[in-house]
């Protein structure tokens, strides 16, 4: 097992991995920008060096920086958390040519993922579900123009090298069809240094259902069953839940056959997330593959009682998965709430110090954050502030509990999303299920804030 572990990361993410190293006895580092100084991680840490100043680009996100931290203090392994340089291959194949273990999957399977058109090619090959689309690149616009009126439209154009929401657009007719697609190919020339486009059906209104996955360097994999994220607003997630409302057993087996073999078929070990759209006729399809520790694990850890951290940094140390797919079960239902420090009606951030705080607790309520009172939110980073996580036996239960947990969390000197959030558990369009990727959007034209 490893001795030392560097963890390149900061905020929750950073004492969710301390904590999961203390109770294995594993001893930290936590390399740190000079803008968190003052942060719980370098409290907690057995050691904490400074890396660079606030801006990430010279702190979080420098790989040498990043290196040199882990050399001089003796760590045998680096956790990336999520984020940051988390799905960078250049970084996982530098730590291995440091013989610093990348807590991680190979720097092939991050670079096979991390091109979005290659990992639906390799999807198809595994037999896994894609929406309908080009095969490959798009190579001239005759060949666009061919694809979309064979597939029909709507169609969306997706950059190669975006991913998360990046570098898409969404073309209704064939007329907006050729400027659209110079518009994608300059946006992820000028984003990504790669012009590479492709195109799929736009399937309207679908949940995002994704599937946590964990395999080995033995072979094994398991699936912790799904979560359930389409409430979003820009591409970032506010809640999210599992199991999914959406899935009977019948469509929970058959999503997650595909996303086992999507692993077995690319010898995939760590931690990984399948992303699929799940259309309003119950079919799914493949997006994206996550090859990151994702901000939601909690919702999966809550009810499959698995520790996906302790399990990655035991996958990364060669051992084998400590439990057989036959071992996991799920019980219950766990909502997680993100609390971001923004005004919650313009979503601005909301920088400043956090004057007084109480945080929620008592059963099945479990909150991971990085703040205090008294504690200053740098300009830096994103708005994530904590995670409100509950369980309960059914999904009406966390309802009850997210309201109760959230009527508990105080802060006073910034503005957060927790009146939004409570707005949101207290609506009849959040408990009755009926939820797709288009919820936000309509909540908010549904429900302006009273004045
Ligand atoms: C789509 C789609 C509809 N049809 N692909 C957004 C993020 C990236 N992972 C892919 N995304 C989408 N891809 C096809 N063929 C709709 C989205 C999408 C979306 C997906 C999940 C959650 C929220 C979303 C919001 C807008 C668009």
């Amino acid at each position: 097992m490893f001795k030392k572990i560097l963890i390149a990361n900061r905020g929750e993410i950073a004492l969710r991995i301390i904590r999961a190293c203390k109770e294995m006895g594993i001893r930290t580092v936590a390399a740190h920008s000079t803008a968190d100084n003052d942060s719980l991680a370098v409290r907690m840490a057995d050691q904490a060096v400074c890396i660079g100043p606030g801006e990430a680009t010279k702190s979080y996100l420098k790989i040498s920086s990043l290196i040199s931290a882990a050399e001089v203090t003796n760590c045998d392994a680096v956790h990336p958390g999520y984020g940051f340089l988390s799905e960078n291959a250049g970084f996982a194949e530098v730590c291995g040519e440091c013989n610093i273990t990348f807590i991680g999957p190979t720097p092939e399977a991050m670079r096979l993922m991390g091109n979005k058109s290659v990992a639906r090619d390799t999807a198809v090959k595994a037999s896994v579900p894609v929406v309908p689309g080009s095969d490959g690149p798009l190579e001239k616009d005759a060949d666009a123009v061919r694809f979309a009126s064979e597939i029909g439209y709507p169609v969306i154009l997706k950059a190669s090298a975006g991913g998360g929401g990046r570098g898409m657009r969404i073309v209704n007719e064939e007329a907006d069809l050729l400027n659209a697609l110079k518009v994608v190919q300059a946006e992820a020339g000028a984003a990504f240094g790669d012009k590479t486009i492709y195109m799929e059906k736009y399937v309207t209104n679908p949940r995002h259902v994704e599937v946590q996955i964990m395999g080995d360097k033995h072979g094994n994999a398991v699936h912790l069953f799904e979560r359930d994220c389409s409430i979003q607003r820009r591409h970032q997630k506010l809640i999210e839940e599992a199991p999914s409302g959406a899935l009977d057993q019948a469509l929970r087996d058959r999503m997650t056959t595909a996303a086992i073999s999507l692993v077995k078929h690319i010898n995939y070990y760590s931690a990984g997330t399948i992303e699929f759209l799940l259309d309003e006729n119950g079919k799914f399809y493949f997006m994206e593959m996550n090859t990151r520790v994702q901000v939601e694990h909690p919702v999966t850890e809550m009810i499959t009682d698995v520790d996906i951290i302790k399990e990655q940094i035991n996958i990364a140390a060669g051992h084998k998965l400590s439990f057989a797919q036959k071992d996991v079960t799920m019980y219950g239902h766990s909502i997680e709430c993100r609390v971001n420090a923004e005004d919650p009606d313009t979503f601005l951030p909301s920088v400043g110090t956090i004057k007084e705080l109480h945080l929620p607790g008592g059963p099945g309520v479990r909150i991971d954050t990085a703040v205090y009172q008294g504690y200053k939110i740098p300009q830096y980073y994103d708005s994530l502030i904590a995670k409100v996580v509950v369980h309960s036996p059914t999904r009406i239960d966390s309802i009850h509990r997210m309201r109760r947990a959230l009527g508990e969390f105080h802060v006073d000197g910034i503005k957060t999303t927790v009146p939004l959030l409570l707005r949101i558990m207290g609506s009849e369009e959040f408990v009755s299920g009926k939820i797709s990727t288009r919820f936000i959007e309509d909540f908010l034209k549904n429900n302006a804030t009273p004045q």
